[in-house]
Protein backbone atom coordinates (compact mmCIF):
# COMPACT_ATOMS: atom_id res chain seq x y z
CA UNK A 1 0.00 0.00 0.00
CA UNK A 2 1.33 3.15 -0.98
CA UNK A 3 1.18 5.94 2.28
CA UNK A 4 0.68 9.75 1.00
CA UNK A 5 1.39 12.46 2.83
CA UNK A 6 -0.97 15.05 4.31
CA UNK A 7 0.87 17.94 4.33
CA UNK A 8 1.79 19.71 7.77
CA UNK A 9 -1.15 22.89 8.27
CA UNK A 10 1.97 24.93 10.07
CA UNK A 11 5.11 25.44 9.97
CA UNK A 12 6.65 23.51 12.88
CA UNK A 13 9.08 24.18 16.05
CA UNK A 14 11.61 21.14 14.93
CA UNK A 15 12.35 18.89 11.28
CA UNK A 16 10.67 15.97 13.19
CA UNK A 17 8.27 13.83 11.02
CA UNK A 18 6.15 10.74 11.43
CA UNK A 19 7.67 8.32 9.23
CA UNK A 20 4.98 5.37 9.96
CA UNK A 21 1.78 4.24 12.11
CA UNK A 22 1.49 0.77 12.57
CA UNK A 23 -1.10 -1.44 15.00
CA UNK A 24 0.86 -4.61 16.63
CA UNK A 25 -1.54 -7.41 17.68
CA UNK A 26 0.19 -9.78 20.67
CA UNK A 27 -1.19 -11.97 23.42
CA UNK A 28 1.35 -12.93 25.57
CA UNK A 29 -1.30 -13.70 28.54
CA UNK A 30 -3.55 -15.11 25.86
CA UNK A 31 -5.51 -12.11 26.19
CA UNK A 32 -5.14 -10.36 22.85
CA UNK A 33 -3.68 -6.82 23.35
CA UNK A 34 -3.00 -3.93 21.04
CA UNK A 35 -1.01 -1.54 20.54
CA UNK A 36 -0.08 1.53 18.36
CA UNK A 37 3.82 2.61 17.55
CA UNK A 38 4.70 5.66 16.08
CA UNK A 39 8.31 6.37 14.25
CA UNK A 40 9.71 9.27 13.28
CA UNK A 41 12.31 10.57 10.96
CA UNK A 42 14.96 11.01 14.57
CA UNK A 43 16.62 7.42 14.87
CA UNK A 44 15.51 5.94 17.38
CA UNK A 45 12.54 8.02 18.54
CA UNK A 46 9.14 6.27 18.40
CA UNK A 47 6.17 6.05 20.77
CA UNK A 48 3.83 3.41 22.08
CA UNK A 49 0.03 3.90 22.79
CA UNK A 50 -2.78 1.38 23.86
CA UNK A 51 -5.52 0.57 21.35
CA UNK A 52 -6.88 -2.35 22.86
CA UNK A 53 -10.25 -3.38 22.09
CA UNK A 54 -9.71 -7.48 22.41
CA UNK A 55 -12.92 -8.37 21.39
CA UNK A 56 -13.00 -6.55 18.20
CA UNK A 57 -9.11 -6.34 18.11
CA UNK A 58 -8.69 -6.96 14.01
CA UNK A 59 -11.09 -4.21 13.30
CA UNK A 60 -8.92 -2.09 15.21
CA UNK A 61 -5.79 -3.35 13.41
CA UNK A 62 -7.25 -2.23 10.25
CA UNK A 63 -8.49 0.77 11.56
CA UNK A 64 -4.87 1.85 12.31
CA UNK A 65 -3.14 0.50 9.66
CA UNK A 66 -5.40 1.13 6.35
CA UNK A 67 -7.00 4.19 7.66
CA UNK A 68 -5.42 6.66 9.75
CA UNK A 69 -1.38 6.14 8.92
CA UNK A 70 -1.70 7.79 5.79
CA UNK A 71 -3.21 11.16 7.42
CA UNK A 72 -0.33 10.93 9.62
CA UNK A 73 2.65 9.92 7.88
CA UNK A 74 5.13 13.11 7.39
CA UNK A 75 2.93 15.29 10.19
CA UNK A 76 4.69 17.22 12.93
CA UNK A 77 4.22 14.69 16.15
CA UNK A 78 4.31 17.63 18.34
CA UNK A 79 0.69 18.63 17.26
CA UNK A 80 -1.05 15.75 19.57
CA UNK A 81 -4.33 17.94 19.96
CA UNK A 82 -5.02 17.87 15.86
CA UNK A 83 -3.61 14.90 14.85
CA UNK A 84 -6.22 13.17 17.07
CA UNK A 85 -9.28 15.22 15.80
CA UNK A 86 -7.76 14.99 12.42
CA UNK A 87 -8.06 11.22 13.26
CA UNK A 88 -11.49 11.38 14.54
CA UNK A 89 -13.07 14.25 11.96
CA UNK A 90 -12.07 12.84 8.64
CA UNK A 91 -14.47 9.94 9.37
CA UNK A 92 -17.35 11.97 9.80
CA UNK A 93 -19.39 9.64 12.33
CA UNK A 94 -17.95 10.11 15.77
CA UNK A 95 -17.08 7.91 19.02
CA UNK A 96 -17.61 3.87 19.03
CA UNK A 97 -14.74 1.45 20.42
CA UNK A 98 -12.98 1.05 17.58
CA UNK A 99 -12.63 4.60 16.37
CA UNK A 100 -11.47 5.72 20.25
CA UNK A 101 -9.18 2.38 20.41
CA UNK A 102 -7.24 3.20 17.15
CA UNK A 103 -7.28 7.15 18.26
CA UNK A 104 -6.26 6.06 21.35
CA UNK A 105 -3.21 4.14 20.20
CA UNK A 106 -1.99 7.29 18.33
CA UNK A 107 -2.76 9.72 21.01
CA UNK A 108 -1.18 7.53 23.53
CA UNK A 109 1.86 7.07 21.36
CA UNK A 110 2.13 10.95 20.31
CA UNK A 111 2.21 11.40 24.04
CA UNK A 112 5.30 8.74 24.76
CA UNK A 113 7.41 10.67 22.23
CA UNK A 114 6.68 13.96 23.86
CA UNK A 115 8.06 12.89 27.01
CA UNK A 116 10.83 11.44 25.19
CA UNK A 117 11.76 14.79 23.16
CA UNK A 118 11.40 16.43 26.53
CA UNK A 119 13.21 13.72 28.88
CA UNK A 120 10.58 14.14 30.95
CA UNK A 121 8.37 10.77 32.20
CA UNK A 122 4.46 11.71 30.91
CA UNK A 123 2.96 12.13 34.34
CA UNK A 124 5.47 15.61 34.21
CA UNK A 125 3.88 16.61 31.22
CA UNK A 126 0.69 16.98 32.10
CA UNK A 127 1.71 18.76 35.47
CA UNK A 128 3.34 16.58 37.77
CA UNK A 129 2.58 14.39 40.58
CA UNK A 130 -0.02 15.29 43.28
CA UNK A 131 0.33 11.82 44.85
CA UNK A 132 3.70 9.66 44.88
CA UNK A 133 1.82 6.22 43.89
CA UNK A 134 -1.71 4.91 43.29
CA UNK A 135 -3.32 2.77 45.78
CA UNK A 136 -4.88 -0.20 43.96
CA UNK A 137 -7.85 -2.82 44.27
CA UNK A 138 -7.20 -6.70 42.67
CA UNK A 139 -9.80 -9.50 42.16
CA UNK A 140 -9.98 -12.09 44.45
CA UNK A 141 -13.48 -15.06 43.29
CA UNK A 142 -13.97 -18.71 43.76
CA UNK A 143 -16.57 -20.98 43.45
CA UNK A 144 -17.87 -20.59 47.21
CA UNK A 145 -17.17 -17.83 50.07
CA UNK A 146 -14.41 -19.94 51.44
CA UNK A 147 -12.81 -19.63 47.96
CA UNK A 148 -13.67 -16.34 47.30
CA UNK A 149 -12.02 -15.15 50.75
CA UNK A 150 -9.15 -17.60 51.15
CA UNK A 151 -7.80 -16.12 47.70
CA UNK A 152 -9.09 -12.66 49.16
CA UNK A 153 -6.69 -13.22 52.29
CA UNK A 154 -3.54 -14.34 50.17
CA UNK A 155 -3.64 -10.74 48.18
CA UNK A 156 -3.97 -8.88 52.12
CA UNK A 157 -0.60 -11.07 52.85
CA UNK A 158 0.81 -9.56 49.35
CA UNK A 159 -0.06 -5.92 51.08
CA UNK A 160 -3.46 -5.63 49.04
CA UNK A 161 -5.54 -2.53 50.69
CA UNK A 162 -8.64 -2.93 48.19
CA UNK A 163 -9.70 -6.48 47.24
CA UNK A 164 -12.69 -6.90 45.24
CA UNK A 165 -15.03 -10.06 46.03
CA UNK A 166 -16.88 -11.95 43.22
CA UNK A 167 -18.16 -15.67 44.02
CA UNK A 168 -19.81 -18.18 41.81
CA UNK A 169 -23.80 -18.10 41.11
CA UNK A 170 -25.21 -21.27 39.32
CA UNK A 171 -24.76 -21.67 35.93
CA UNK A 172 -22.37 -20.10 32.86
CA UNK A 173 -23.15 -16.87 32.90
CA UNK A 174 -21.62 -15.57 36.40
CA UNK A 175 -19.69 -12.47 35.99
CA UNK A 176 -15.61 -12.44 37.78
CA UNK A 177 -15.89 -16.29 39.02
CA UNK A 178 -15.75 -19.58 37.70
CA UNK A 179 -18.58 -21.30 35.78
CA UNK A 180 -20.00 -23.64 37.82
CA UNK A 181 -23.02 -26.36 37.37
CA UNK A 182 -26.71 -25.11 36.86
CA UNK A 183 -29.23 -25.30 39.72
CA UNK A 184 -32.23 -25.19 37.18
CA UNK A 185 -31.86 -28.47 35.89
CA UNK A 186 -35.95 -27.87 34.16
CA UNK A 187 -35.60 -24.57 32.63
CA UNK A 188 -35.32 -24.60 29.32
CA UNK A 189 -31.76 -23.32 29.15
CA UNK A 190 -30.12 -25.11 31.35
CA UNK A 191 -26.53 -23.69 31.97
CA UNK A 192 -28.53 -20.36 32.50
CA UNK A 193 -27.94 -18.03 35.50
CA UNK A 194 -30.49 -15.92 37.56
CA UNK A 195 -30.25 -12.52 38.63
CA UNK A 196 -32.62 -13.03 42.00
CA UNK A 197 -29.95 -15.97 43.01
CA UNK A 198 -27.49 -14.04 42.77
CA UNK A 199 -28.87 -10.97 44.59
CA UNK A 200 -29.47 -13.63 47.35
CA UNK A 201 -25.85 -15.02 47.53
CA UNK A 202 -24.11 -11.76 46.84
CA UNK A 203 -24.90 -10.15 50.68
CA UNK A 204 -24.02 -13.45 52.17
CA UNK A 205 -20.61 -13.47 50.78
CA UNK A 206 -19.58 -9.84 52.56
CA UNK A 207 -21.13 -10.67 55.40
CA UNK A 208 -18.75 -13.73 55.99
CA UNK A 209 -15.61 -11.09 54.08
CA UNK A 210 -16.66 -8.65 56.88
CA UNK A 211 -16.56 -10.69 59.61
CA UNK A 212 -13.00 -12.85 58.32
CA UNK A 213 -11.29 -10.76 56.86
CA UNK A 214 -9.48 -7.68 58.94
CA UNK A 215 -11.37 -4.86 59.32
CA UNK A 216 -9.49 -2.05 57.61
CA UNK A 217 -9.47 -3.97 54.22
CA UNK A 218 -11.97 -2.36 51.97
CA UNK A 219 -14.32 -4.48 49.85
CA UNK A 220 -15.53 -3.73 46.17
CA UNK A 221 -17.88 -5.79 44.26
CA UNK A 222 -18.69 -5.53 40.30
CA UNK A 223 -22.19 -6.31 39.14
CA UNK A 224 -21.52 -6.03 35.63
CA UNK A 225 -24.70 -4.38 34.25
CA UNK A 226 -26.69 -7.37 35.13
CA UNK A 227 -29.45 -5.49 37.36
CA UNK A 228 -33.28 -3.42 37.00
CA UNK A 229 -32.67 -0.67 39.01
CA UNK A 230 -35.20 -1.76 41.67
CA UNK A 231 -32.77 -4.48 42.09
CA UNK A 232 -30.11 -2.46 42.02
CA UNK A 233 -31.58 -0.01 45.29
CA UNK A 234 -31.99 -3.78 46.55
CA UNK A 235 -28.95 -5.23 46.39
CA UNK A 236 -26.99 -1.27 46.92
CA UNK A 237 -29.04 -1.93 50.59
CA UNK A 238 -28.60 -5.26 51.25
CA UNK A 239 -24.74 -4.68 51.24
CA UNK A 240 -24.47 -1.26 53.08
CA UNK A 241 -23.68 -3.02 56.50
CA UNK A 242 -20.50 -3.94 54.99
CA UNK A 243 -19.30 -0.63 53.99
CA UNK A 244 -18.00 -1.34 50.42
CA UNK A 245 -15.81 1.00 49.03
CA UNK A 246 -17.53 0.97 45.67
CA UNK A 247 -20.42 -0.96 44.12
CA UNK A 248 -19.86 -1.50 40.83
CA UNK A 249 -21.71 -1.05 37.12
CA UNK A 250 -25.55 -1.84 38.75
CA UNK A 251 -26.61 -1.13 35.48
CA UNK A 252 -26.44 -1.52 32.01
CA UNK A 253 -25.58 1.70 29.80
CA UNK A 254 -28.95 1.87 28.40
CA UNK A 255 -30.37 2.39 31.57
CA UNK A 256 -27.56 5.28 32.69
CA UNK A 257 -30.09 7.72 33.43
CA UNK A 258 -31.79 5.38 36.04
CA UNK A 259 -28.57 5.83 38.17
CA UNK A 260 -29.40 8.67 40.31
CA UNK A 261 -32.23 6.99 41.80
CA UNK A 262 -30.44 4.39 42.69
CA UNK A 263 -27.29 6.56 44.67
CA UNK A 264 -29.90 8.57 46.41
CA UNK A 265 -31.26 5.17 47.46
CA UNK A 266 -28.08 4.64 49.48
CA UNK A 267 -24.80 5.39 50.94
CA UNK A 268 -23.06 2.37 49.25
CA UNK A 269 -20.47 4.73 46.73
CA UNK A 270 -21.48 3.65 42.96
CA UNK A 271 -18.50 3.20 40.08
CA UNK A 272 -19.62 3.04 36.50
CA UNK A 273 -17.80 3.58 33.28
CA UNK A 274 -16.16 0.86 32.17
CA UNK A 275 -18.96 1.05 28.85
CA UNK A 276 -18.48 4.36 27.71
CA UNK A 277 -17.28 5.46 24.20
CA UNK A 278 -17.52 8.48 23.80
CA UNK A 279 -16.31 11.87 25.64
CA UNK A 280 -19.62 13.33 25.75
CA UNK A 281 -21.39 10.20 27.41
CA UNK A 282 -18.37 10.03 30.03
CA UNK A 283 -18.88 13.63 31.27
CA UNK A 284 -23.06 13.21 31.34
CA UNK A 285 -22.11 10.14 33.82
CA UNK A 286 -19.85 12.42 35.49
CA UNK A 287 -22.62 15.79 35.71
CA UNK A 288 -25.37 13.17 36.14
CA UNK A 289 -25.28 13.28 39.64
CA UNK A 290 -25.63 9.05 39.46
CA UNK A 291 -22.06 8.09 40.02
CA UNK A 292 -19.56 8.36 42.79
CA UNK A 293 -16.40 7.39 41.15
CA UNK A 294 -15.78 7.53 37.26
CA UNK A 295 -13.89 4.19 35.77
CA UNK A 296 -13.68 4.67 31.62
CA UNK A 297 -11.74 2.35 30.05
CA UNK A 298 -9.16 5.13 28.42
CA UNK A 299 -8.42 3.80 25.04
CA UNK A 300 -12.20 3.27 24.60
CA UNK A 301 -12.80 7.11 25.16
CA UNK A 302 -10.37 8.47 22.82
CA UNK A 303 -7.13 8.23 24.95
CA UNK A 304 -4.94 10.12 27.70
CA UNK A 305 -6.15 13.68 26.17
CA UNK A 306 -10.15 12.63 26.45
CA UNK A 307 -9.35 11.08 29.81
CA UNK A 308 -7.32 14.36 31.44
CA UNK A 309 -10.99 15.96 30.64
CA UNK A 310 -12.83 13.37 32.57
CA UNK A 311 -10.33 13.73 35.14
CA UNK A 312 -10.34 17.71 35.33
CA UNK A 313 -14.06 17.60 35.24
CA UNK A 314 -14.27 15.32 37.92
CA UNK A 315 -12.41 17.05 40.10
CA UNK A 316 -14.77 20.09 39.74
CA UNK A 317 -17.61 17.89 40.47
CA UNK A 318 -16.92 15.74 43.51
CA UNK A 319 -16.63 12.84 41.75
CA UNK A 320 -13.53 10.60 42.12
CA UNK A 321 -11.75 7.73 39.08
CA UNK A 322 -11.47 4.58 39.43
CA UNK A 323 -9.67 4.06 35.68
CA UNK A 324 -10.60 0.80 34.20
CA UNK A 325 -7.09 -1.45 34.21
CA UNK A 326 -8.46 -5.60 33.83
CA UNK A 327 -6.18 -7.92 31.78
CA UNK A 328 -7.36 -6.33 28.23
CA UNK A 329 -5.55 -3.52 28.98
CA UNK A 330 -1.87 -3.12 27.82
CA UNK A 331 0.88 -2.21 29.75
CA UNK A 332 0.62 1.00 27.92
CA UNK A 333 -2.79 1.57 28.64
CA UNK A 334 -2.25 0.74 32.54
CA UNK A 335 0.62 3.56 32.63
CA UNK A 336 -1.63 5.52 31.26
CA UNK A 337 -4.18 5.05 34.15
CA UNK A 338 -1.17 5.28 36.56
CA UNK A 339 -0.18 8.69 34.72
CA UNK A 340 -3.57 10.09 35.41
CA UNK A 341 -3.94 8.38 39.05
CA UNK A 342 -0.65 10.52 40.13
CA UNK A 343 -1.84 13.80 38.25
CA UNK A 344 -5.18 14.26 39.46
CA UNK A 345 -6.64 15.57 42.43
CA UNK A 346 -9.88 13.16 41.53
CA UNK A 347 -8.22 9.75 42.20
CA UNK A 348 -9.82 7.56 43.82
CA UNK A 349 -8.62 4.33 43.18
CA UNK A 350 -7.00 1.98 40.47
CA UNK A 351 -7.90 -1.21 39.37
CA UNK A 352 -4.83 -3.36 39.32
CA UNK A 353 -3.87 -6.59 36.86
CA UNK A 354 -0.97 -8.64 37.44
CA UNK A 355 0.83 -9.33 34.47
CA UNK A 356 2.51 -12.71 33.41
CA UNK A 357 6.11 -13.04 33.08
CA UNK A 358 5.22 -12.80 29.02
CA UNK A 359 3.54 -9.62 28.83
CA UNK A 360 7.37 -8.00 30.87
CA UNK A 361 9.24 -9.95 28.17
CA UNK A 362 7.13 -8.02 25.43
CA UNK A 363 6.88 -5.20 27.05
CA UNK A 364 10.04 -4.19 29.05
CA UNK A 365 9.12 -1.41 31.57
CA UNK A 366 5.47 -2.85 32.07
CA UNK A 367 4.48 -1.55 35.88
CA UNK A 368 4.14 -3.26 38.59
CA UNK A 369 2.29 -3.47 41.43
CA UNK A 370 4.57 -3.49 45.30
CA UNK A 371 2.37 -3.76 48.18
CA UNK A 372 -0.81 -2.54 46.25
CA UNK A 373 1.01 0.61 45.17
CA UNK A 374 1.40 1.77 41.52
CA UNK A 375 4.02 3.83 40.86
CA UNK A 376 4.80 4.88 37.66
CA UNK A 377 8.28 4.87 35.54
CA UNK A 378 10.54 7.49 36.15
CA UNK A 379 12.27 7.14 32.41
CA UNK A 380 11.03 9.50 29.41
CA UNK A 381 7.51 8.66 27.77
CA UNK A 382 6.14 5.83 29.68
CA UNK A 383 9.05 4.32 29.96
CA UNK A 384 7.86 1.07 28.77
CA UNK A 385 9.44 -0.48 25.27
CA UNK A 386 7.98 -3.38 22.91
CA UNK A 387 10.08 -6.34 22.11
CA UNK A 388 8.82 -6.99 18.56
CA UNK A 389 10.17 -10.53 17.87
CA UNK A 390 8.91 -11.63 21.64
CA UNK A 391 5.33 -10.16 20.89
CA UNK A 392 5.49 -11.94 17.40
CA UNK A 393 5.59 -15.43 19.58
CA UNK A 394 3.02 -14.54 20.90
CA UNK A 395 0.45 -14.30 18.08
CA UNK A 396 -3.39 -12.99 18.95
CA UNK A 397 -6.12 -14.82 18.12
CA UNK A 398 -9.66 -14.54 17.83
CA UNK A 399 -11.34 -13.46 21.28
CA UNK A 400 -13.09 -16.12 23.74
CA UNK A 401 -14.91 -13.35 25.03
CA UNK A 402 -17.48 -14.42 22.12
CA UNK A 403 -17.48 -17.86 22.98
CA UNK A 404 -18.94 -17.04 26.96
CA UNK A 405 -20.58 -13.75 26.10
CA UNK A 406 -23.02 -16.34 23.40
CA UNK A 407 -23.64 -18.43 26.92
CA UNK A 408 -24.86 -16.08 29.10
CA UNK A 409 -28.33 -16.46 29.17
CA UNK A 410 -31.27 -16.26 31.79
CA UNK A 411 -32.56 -20.02 33.03
CA UNK A 412 -35.28 -19.22 30.50
CA UNK A 413 -32.89 -18.84 27.40
CA UNK A 414 -33.10 -15.14 27.09
CA UNK A 415 -29.52 -13.45 26.42
CA UNK A 416 -27.92 -11.53 29.13
CA UNK A 417 -25.49 -8.48 28.91
CA UNK A 418 -22.35 -10.21 29.41
C1 LIG B 1 -13.55 -4.94 35.20
C2 LIG B 1 -14.26 -5.33 33.96
C3 LIG B 1 -13.58 -6.33 33.06
C4 LIG B 1 -14.37 -6.54 31.78
C5 LIG B 1 -13.45 -6.86 30.65
C6 LIG B 1 -14.20 -7.11 29.35
O1 LIG B 1 -14.18 -4.27 35.99
O2 LIG B 1 -12.38 -5.27 35.33
O3 LIG B 1 -15.61 -5.52 34.16
O4 LIG B 1 -13.26 -7.52 33.68
O5 LIG B 1 -15.30 -7.56 31.93
O6 LIG B 1 -12.54 -5.83 30.51
O7 LIG B 1 -13.32 -7.46 28.34
MG1 LIG C 1 -16.15 -3.90 35.56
Amino acid sequence: MTIETFANPWPSREDVRITSVRAIATAPDGTALVVVRVDTNVPGLYGLGCATFTQRWKAVVAFVNEHLARLLVGRYPGDIGDLTRLAGFTGYWRGGPVTNNAISGIDQALWDIAGKRAGMPVHELLGGKVRAAADTYLHAAGRTIDEVIEDAQRLVERGQRHIRLQMSTPGGGGYGAPAVPTEYPDAPYRNGWSARDYLRRTPALFEAARNRLPDNVELLHDVHSRLTPKEAVWLARALEPYRLFFLEDVLAPEHWDRLPEVRAASPVPLAVGELTTSLQDAARLVQGGGVDLIRCHVSDIGGLSPARKIADLAELCGVRTAWHGPGDTSPIGAAANVALDVTSAAFGIQEGHVYGDAVHEVFPGTLRIENGWLRPNEAPGWGIDIDEAAAARYPAELSGHDAWAAGVRRPDGALEAP
